[in-house]
């Protein structure tokens, strides 16, 4: 997809990084222009300030073979929680297998929303390589800054064919009006081909400039597919618009998404962790928001670790009080 761009820089110009003076407005800026070079990301960069997403080419993104091992090991975890093997070249089961204990609603993928996988019992190496791929780490700390945290990451997911579009949306952290400089940038993996009819994730090229979600509907003859072959890697500023395209093709797209955050947005103290039930039921909705129970970003283990958990407005008291106030705030 990236060849069809304009190439916007000339990698030969010198460099005016070393003239910066470090810390002045980005702790670490320097070292991070250091590394865009460094791994040959400056026309990224520039994809990125101008389009609000890059896809990077196998041969730079994941190097010595760590597409095929974060596969294997995905498949392995997949089987260990679902237990079916995945094949990249069949389908999704229609139906979970009956004696197998199941996180996920296996029916989601039939949905428009992918299956996500992301109940991990601990990190195997493999996903500790991924997280710390240089040329990653230098994309999203040029977005973030060095201070950034993982933020959810090593969930996979897994769409067969007839999986429909997944809505233009952002990944921002939907304070209005959001900030212009990205509080979130995502990185996915990409473990399979992803053409536009496998479903390729899309995006609206510039829209990180709107500072807002799309109405729905809004955006969609503007999308442009991030496709790639095997082992590429897309990188996105949180306020660019989104989803991926329906899905046609047989075999599976798979695909794992590494999201990461500036790190001002978490509280001193984790002080939702001590709410009660009881100190909810005794007071106003409000008390609720300041103690942080209508937080999107965190909220996840508590609600059982998956997109369908966290949406479900019944699930559990977080996720109903966030439902009704993001409904207020943004009148959906
Ligand atoms: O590629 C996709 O299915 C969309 C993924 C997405 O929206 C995300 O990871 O934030
Ligand atoms: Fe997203």
């Amino acid at each position: 997809m990236t060849a069809t761009l304009p190439r916007v820089t000339s990698q030969d110009e010198p460099s005016v990084a070393p003239e910066f003076r470090p810390g002045l407005v980005m702790p670490g800026l320097r070292e991070i222009w250091q590394d865009v070079e460094r791994y040959d990301l400056v026309r990224s960069v520039a994809e990125l300030e101008a389009f609000g997403f890059t896809v990077i080419s196998p041969e730079k993104a994941a190097p010595a073979g760590l597409t095929d091992r974060l596969l294997d090991e995905v498949l392995d975890r997949a089987e260990d929680q679902w237990g079916v093997r995945l094949d990249p070249e069949g389908e999704l089961p229609h139906s979970a297998p009956a004696d197998v204990p199941q996180p996920h609603d296996w029916s989601m993928a039939r949905t428009n929303r992918p299956i996500l996988y992301t109940d991990f019992p601990d990190i195997p190496r493999v996903f500790e390589e991924a997280l710390l791929n240089p040329v990653l780490l230098a994309l999203v700390s040029y977005l973030l800054g060095y201070q950034c945290l993982l933020s959810s990451g090593f969930g996979t997911f897994f769409k067969g064919i007839d999986t429909p579009d997944f809505p233009l949306h952002f990944d921002g952290s939907r304070m209005s009006p959001p900030s212009a400089l990205a509080d979130c940038a995502n990185a996915l993996y990409l473990l399979t081909d992803h053409s536009v009819d496998d479903g390729a994730t899309c995006f609206v090229p510039g829209s990180h400039r709107l500072l807002r979600e799309p109405a729905p509907g809004e955006g969609l003859d503007e999308r442009v597919a991030a496709a790639g072959p095997k082992g590429s890697l897309v990188v996105w500023h949180g306020n660019t618009w989104h989803g991926a395209f329906a899905k046609t093709t047989p075999g599976l797209r798979i695909s794992m998404p590494l999201f990461f955050c500036r790190p001002q947005l978490r509280t001193f103290f984790g002080l939702e962790h001590l709410v009660t039930k009881e100190m909810l039921d005794r007071n106003p909705p409000r008390f609720a928001t300041l103690m942080g129970q209508d937080l999107l970003w965190g909220s996840y283990q508590k609600t059982g670790g998956s997109y369908a958990d966290v949406e479900d407005a019944d699930s559990s008291r977080l996720g109903l009080v966030r439902m009704e106030r993001s409904k207020s705030i943004y009148g959906a």
